[in-house]
């Protein structure tokens, strides 16, 4: 099932490297007229489209579009104490870690009286899709909203779909989720329709965002794309994916399970494991079949596994297993080494780092404190995860006093003449021009 690459006694290009494991593409374009013209129904019929795509799309009238309160406080009365208290640690746990990445207002002197600060303020206004259907994530609720809230957005407004099965109400787990963590602006809307709602607004039921953030299907990918540059987006999701670098240190049937728990949530997850242990591959492939035939979802899983995304890759040594992590950037890095650290030293491409074998995926999925909105598709090579700085953006405050400006106004003149754009350098000169100032 899961294919083997022996790469021993060679040592092949970073681009080389990718195609012998190729991510399975997550091509949205196809998807992007389709979510327009969902937009633009919403932009001219507002409510009424909405109403019409809940029942086109998931089969059921909303009860209310906005979720009155005691829909909340029903929904957290139904909600299993075991996953009540399970959440209430992680949202602790992940509040916890994220006010970590809120950085502090930093001042530069660049001379006396030259002063550039820099300080870090919250998007106004962030809407965050949580997706219904098959795949209902209460723990990607926490993932988003906590960081949001940490960055010190003031307003947070949450949508997802109708649910035909819930009598036209949204997932009561994900209403108990959003009442934990205090967010009362609930939409009853889905896919593109909701992302078009959160960009422009509907006159009367919802203002508009300055940030649309979590996962969803294609349609809802293609409406970000849409609407980015109206408002922002976060990154787009595509399928998850884990890397495991392994030596003869590593537990075979540990390393299978962690492979299986990330092959579970898509037929086209990648689960990889690169390793110098010849007898680990053959351990590891073992442990997958017993793992992959026995699970739930086995089915999903052996595609997951049988795919060209996924592989067993023997290298040479640590420094081959370092040099395919790079390059497939993995969305999450397992390291099962007798030394994880020295491994780590050598990371640069990652969304999540997770060391040792008691720090599964899992873990990070649900309990670590880090956050599980974490960049796929090789993404990690130019961005990171979900945090506080998401919804924070750096801005740059200059004071300079009349002495400090002098010291610089020649080469502001020089410059603006450099660039044919003298009013720049006048606009200084003004401030020192005597004829002026005694006039
Ligand atoms: N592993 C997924 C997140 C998740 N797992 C949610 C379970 N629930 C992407 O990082
Ligand atoms: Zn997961």
């Amino acid at each position: 099932m899961i294919q083997r690459i022996d790469l021993r006694g060679q040592t092949p290009t970073p681009a080389e490297l990718l195609s012998l494991v190729p991510r399975t593409s997550s091509d949205v374009s196809d998807a992007m007229a389709a979510a327009a013209a969902l937009i633009d129904d919403v932009r001219r019929d507002g409510e009424a489209a909405l109403v019409a795509q809940a029942e086109r799309f998931d089969g059921v009238r909303p009860e209310a579009l906005r979720v009155p309160a005691a829909h909340r406080a029903e929904a957290l009365a139904g909600l299993d104490p075991a996953v009540r208290a399970a959440i209430e640690e992680t949202i602790r746990r992940v509040r916890e870690s994220s006010a970590a990445q809120v950085p502090p207002t930093q001042t530069t002197e660049l001379g006396d009286g030259a002063e550039v600060v820099q300080r870090w303020t919250p998007v106004g206004r962030v809407g965050l899709y949580v997706p219904g259907g098959k795949a209902v994530y209460p723990s990607s609720v926490v993932m988003n909203v906590v960081p949001a809230q940490t960055a010190g957005v003031a307003s947070i407004a949450l949508a997802s779909p109708a649910q035909a099965d819930q009598g036209g109400r949204v997932h009561p787990t994900i209403l108990a989720v959003a009442e934990l963590l205090g967010v009362d602006e609930i939409y009853a809307m889905g896919g593109a329709g909701a992302v078009g709602a959160f960009a422009y607004g509907v006159p009367g039921l919802v203002e508009r965002v300055d940030l649309v953030t979590g996962p969803g299907n294609r349609f809802v990918a293609a409406a970000k794309r849409v609407v980015h540059g109206v408002i922002g987006i976060d990154a787009e999701a595509g399928p998850t994916d884990i890397l495991v670098i392994a030596d003869d240190s590593a537990d075979a049937d540990l390393v299978a399970a962690d492979l299986v728990s990330q092959a579970e949530h898509d037929e086209v997850a990648a689960a990889v494991l690169v390793t110098t242990s010849e007898a680990l591959a053959d351990a590891v492939v073992e442990r997958l079949a017993v793992r992959a035939a026995a699970t739930k979802h086995s089915a999903r899983v052996q595609t997951a596994l049988g795919g060209r995304q996924s592989a067993v890759v023997l290298v040479d040594d640590l420094a081959g297993a370092t040099a395919f992590s790079n390059a497939f950037a993995p969305e999450h890095l397992e390291i099962q080494t007798t030394d994880p650290d020295a491994v780590l030293a050598s990371i640069v491409n990652a969304g999540a780092i997770f060391l040792g074998s008691y720090s599964p995926v899992s873990l990070g999925d649900y309990s670590a404190g880090s956050n599980h909105v974490l960049p796929t598709g090789g993404h990690a090579r130019f961005s990171s995860g979900l945090s506080a700085a998401t919804f924070l953006r750096p801005q740059q405050v200059v004071r300079y006093s009349e002495a400090a400006l002098r010291e610089v106004a020649e080469n502001i003149a020089a410059l603006s003449a450099a660039e044919d754009l003298p009013a720049h350098g006048e606009a200084v000169t003004a401030r020192f021009d005597r004829a002026r100032t005694e006039a």
